[in-house]
């Protein structure tokens, strides 16, 4: 059975600030096909134009086309599945990733050419269906996981096979993902150049209203975390094949109340001699002074903080379950580690007021992250807090590519307006910008963690001249990236 897996990217300027990650979960799916006898192709959508992709159908000739869906990327599919219906009439189209699993129903309403949303994991389900379609079926009822369009409305499949075990899985089908040009792509700031992203779990123990219950409801209540032998050999493949020493967690919290799968990660990193550079994002209650010193001796490079906000009522309204004080004491301890550190900050938030966003101010001034990312809150669909809003009639604008071109937020605060947020925004990072000259004046900063982060920029830099090609792209990408760290900014980016 030939089938194409399709991503789909939301509009250019949201990605390009994600760093442009290669899709790892949607490329496990791809993998398993390929594991079950399958002949697999991958396009993301951040790099096909209709024509190739319209090209591709005609050469490869799939029976079955998956599309990668998030509610930012919704309606960038429709072109795509409409060439898929045009060219190869009878090729089942399905939809699977955020979107699909938490709007099942009218992820089909919205796109007459999907005929199946797929929910949650996708390995299972996608794997089941195109054996069943190579068996001759044409009834899918038996395969879990689906929700099917049918001539009496969608019906459901009930759930699919569950995954215990996730170093069952096959490593994502990186050969089949154009890695070359994720890697040609600048990372997010802090990471060394050629940085790349791995996963390491699924799930997530935090209850935050601005993410939950989608990744409960994707990938079940508690979290599965991989065996470490398997997640170090996939670190070894990375370097053997890539030539990549450096790399950054991609997927929810592998570290959230997991202390012994941390020292036991750091130990077998040290006990292979792996030289690495890596970092991730993470909570501030999720690592400790003992475990911060193994981890920063297997190759712990950066950590990237939800810090959200410095005041405890934002926080409680956050669900985030962490105070100032932590967010202060892990700041402290991880400085003292010689991490380099980022601070996610969300403005915005609905109830936030002129005083909630000075004690966030405060808590910038003490805590002193090396980097800074300032997000404005917009609200996700399919999370609590999208749908509290909804409720009370504080969504302003629906459309993720109104919203990524307008210069207004989509929430309407009930204390605040765009221009007190604009104003506070631009107040945040100035003082941060302060904070960062002055640091200049202190030479034992400019040996730390700052003139860790300067080297790994120079070097950025002198790399870049040896690569005229994507010298002028790269530059771009810098200018985007201090333009939008400067100006609003999308706010699931801080959300963990
Ligand atoms: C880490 C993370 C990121 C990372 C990396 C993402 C990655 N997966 O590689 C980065 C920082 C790059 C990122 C970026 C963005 N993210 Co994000 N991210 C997350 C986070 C915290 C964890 C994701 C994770 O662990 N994935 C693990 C893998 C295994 O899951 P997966 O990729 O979804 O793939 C599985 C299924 O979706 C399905 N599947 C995937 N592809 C396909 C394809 C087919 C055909 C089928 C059938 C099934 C299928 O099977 C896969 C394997 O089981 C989640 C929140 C959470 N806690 O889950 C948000 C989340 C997924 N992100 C979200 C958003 C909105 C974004 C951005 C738009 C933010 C932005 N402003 O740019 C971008 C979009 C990037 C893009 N599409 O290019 C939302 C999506 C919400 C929604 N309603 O759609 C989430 C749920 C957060 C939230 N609650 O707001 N993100
Ligand atoms: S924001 Fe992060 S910590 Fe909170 S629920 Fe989502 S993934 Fe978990």
């Amino acid at each position: 059975m030939k089938v194409t897996i399709v991503f789909c990217r939301p509009a250019p300027s949201w990605y390009l600030q994600s760093g442009c990650q290669p899709p790892l979960g949607t490329a496990t799916v791809a993998a398993s096909l390929e594991r079950a006898g399958h002949i697999v192709r991958f396009l993301d959508l951040g790099f096909e134009s209709i024509e190739s992709f319209s090209r591709h159908l005609i050469e490869f000739h799939p029976n079955l086309v998956g599309f990668y869906v998030d509610s930012p990327s919704l309606g960038t599919q429709e072109p795509y599945t409409k060439a898929v219906k045009e060219i190869l009439p009878s090729a089942l189209v399905t939809a699977g990733g955020p979107h699909p699993s938490i709007f099942p129903e009218s992820m089909l309403d919205a796109d007459s050419n999907i005929k199946i949303s797929v929910i949650g994991e996708g390995e299972m389900s996608m794997v089941d269906l195109a054996d069943a379609m190579e068996g001759g079926a044409k009834d899918f009822s038996k395969v879990g996981g689906l929700v099917i369009r049918t001539g009496d409305g969608p019906m459901s499949t009930g759930p699919s096979k569950k995954i215990d075990d996730l170093s069952s899985l096959p490593w994502p089908a990186r050969h089949l993902l154009p890695m070359e040009h994720y890697l040609s792509i600048p990372p997010d700031l802090p990471y060394p150049y050629r940085t790349t992203g791995v996963l390491w779990s699924r799930g997530c123990f935090g209850n935050c209203s601005y993410c939950q219950p989608i990744p409960r409801k994707m990938f079940g209540s508690g979290v599965r975390r991989r065996e470490i032998g398997d997640v170090v050999d996939e670190l070894e493949f990375l370097y053997k094949t890539y030539k990549i020493n450096s790399f950054a967690w991609n997927d929810a919290e592998p570290f959230y109340r997991a202390k012994d799968w941390q020292l036991a990660l750091a130990d077998e990193i040290l006990r292979r001699g792996l030289r690495l550079h890596w970092g991730g994002l993470t909570r501030v209650d999720s690592v400790d002074r003992e475990t911060l010193r193994m981890l920063k001796k297997a190759g712990l490079f950066t950590l990237s903080f939800g810090v959200e906000s410095g005041s405890p009522k934002m926080l409680k309204c956050m669900r985030k379950g962490i105070t100032p004080e932590v967010t202060r004491e892990t700041f402290r301890i991880a400085k003292e580690m010689g991490i380099v550190t980022v601070a996610n900050f969300m403005v915005g938030t609905p109830g936030e007021t002129h005083e909630t966003l000075a004690e966030t101010l405060k808590l910038l001034k003490q805590i002193k992250p090396d980097l800074i990312r300032m997000a404005v809150t917009v609200g996700v669909p399919g999370t609590d807090m999208y749908r509290e809003l909804e409720e009370k009639g504080m969504i302003r604008l629906t459309d993720w590519r109104e919203i990524d071109a307008s210069v207004i937020g989509p929430i309407a605060l009930e204390h605040l307006t765009d221009r007190d947020i604009e104003a506070w925004v631009r107040r945040l990072v100035r003082t941060y910008l302060l904070q960062l000259a002055a640091s200049v004046f202190h030479p034992g900063q400019l040996a730390g963690t700052k003139g860790k982060l300067l080297y790994h920029v120079s070097r950025h830099f002198i790399g870049m001249l040896t690569r005229p090609m994507t010298l002028l792209q790269d530059l771009e990408y810098y200018l985007l990236y201090a333009r939008k760290s400067t100006s609003r900014h999308v706010g699931f980016l801080s959300g963990i």
